[in-house]
């Protein structure tokens, strides 16, 4: 991993998130189950060790969200590891209509004991509440209008999108949203490169040339093929030093200014936009 990008400088932790954690904790007394998300690309750095804090003591299940961008081995990886460690845990494409049908399963499942008890009780038909858990951007509001089948909750493609709690109610259950939370200190330089590289932390507070930098660097350490044939970069192209290769990158695409300069700027955008759209693939960075 290359130190292009400084993680003390994307640490992201402003005082809604601080707030959000404490909306947590508070509802997460009141709720039955809660649905951590993951981002399938990232699901290590995606974990965020505040959300498993809070919800230690409460049944819950991990959804490995946007499964349509990952490496669908990798995926599978994930789901057995986090089930081998006894948590329930499924892939996801929030982006399909009626994506909640196999997690209302699980949700059912995993609250199978309730479940009978109220049944016991003939409280059968009492609501079912769950908490929507995970970092900013990773698909909440969009998980909630799959398993609702109509756009419910507001859903854009930046991170901080969702300002409050916000309950949502379909069929039996009752979801409630929570903003996307980050947390203090990130662990490494690696997590903090990741949540950028998804698109976690709001793009004002980073370079976008250092995060190109480092993604660049990240892809032709991982997938060199990938890369070149993107960019039609030769092998010499992947030896240069990460701004020469940002640089060829932009040149390859045509992106000059005045005087034959390359546009680094608009190449890191591009570099970064396109692998969040899965261009170069279906890449999963970390392994279980
Ligand atoms: N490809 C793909 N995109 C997804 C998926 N789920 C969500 N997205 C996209 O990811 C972006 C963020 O989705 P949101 O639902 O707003 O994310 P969020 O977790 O609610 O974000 P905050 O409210 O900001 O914390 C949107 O552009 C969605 O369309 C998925 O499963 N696959
Ligand atoms: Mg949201």
């Amino acid at each position: 991993m290359s130190e292009n990008v400084n993680h003390k400088n994307i640490q992201w932790f402003p005082g809604h998130m601080a707030r959000t954690l404490r909306v947590m904790e508070q509802e997460v007394r009141h709720v039955d189950v809660v649905l951590i998300l993951l981002d399938a690309r990232i699901p290590r750095s995606s974990l965020n060790p505040e959300i498993e804090r809070i919800t230690a003591g409460k049944p819950h299940l991990y959804l490995l969200n946007k499964a349509d961008l990952a490496d669908p081995d990798a995926t599978a990886q994930w789901v057995r590891y986090f089930t081998r460690n006894g948590d329930a845990c499924l892939a996801v494409n929030s982006k399909k209509r009626s994506g909640g049908v196999p997690v209302r399963k699980a949700i059912d499942e995993e609250l199978a004991g309730l479940l009978a008890r109220r049944a016991g009780k003939g409280m059968s038909g009492a609501r079912i509440r769950v908490m929507l858990a995970g970092i900013p951007n990773v698909g909440k509001s969009t998980f909630i209008n799959s398993f609702a089948g109509s756009a419910r909750a507001k859903a854009e493609d930046r991170p901080g999108v969702t300002r409050g709690k916000q309950w949502v109610a379909v069929d039996g259950y009752d979801l409630l949203d929570m903003p996307g939370v980050l947390w203090k200190k990130f662990d490494s330089l690696e997590t903090a490169s990741n949540l950028a590289f998804i698109g976690s932390i709001k793009d004002d507070i980073l370079d976008v040339e250092s995060l190109a930098m480092s993604l660049a660097d990240e892809m032709r350490r991982m997938h060199p093929d990938r890369l070149a044939e993107r960019y039609k970069l030769s092998a010499e192209d992947l030896e240069l030093e990460p701004y020469e290769l940002l640089e060829q990158i932009g040149r390859r695409r045509g992106m000059l200014m005045s005087g034959g300069v390359v546009d680094t700027e608009r190449a890191a955008r591009v570099l970064v936009d396109e692998f969040r759209a899965a261009k170069m693939g279906r890449i999963t960075l970390e392994r279980p």
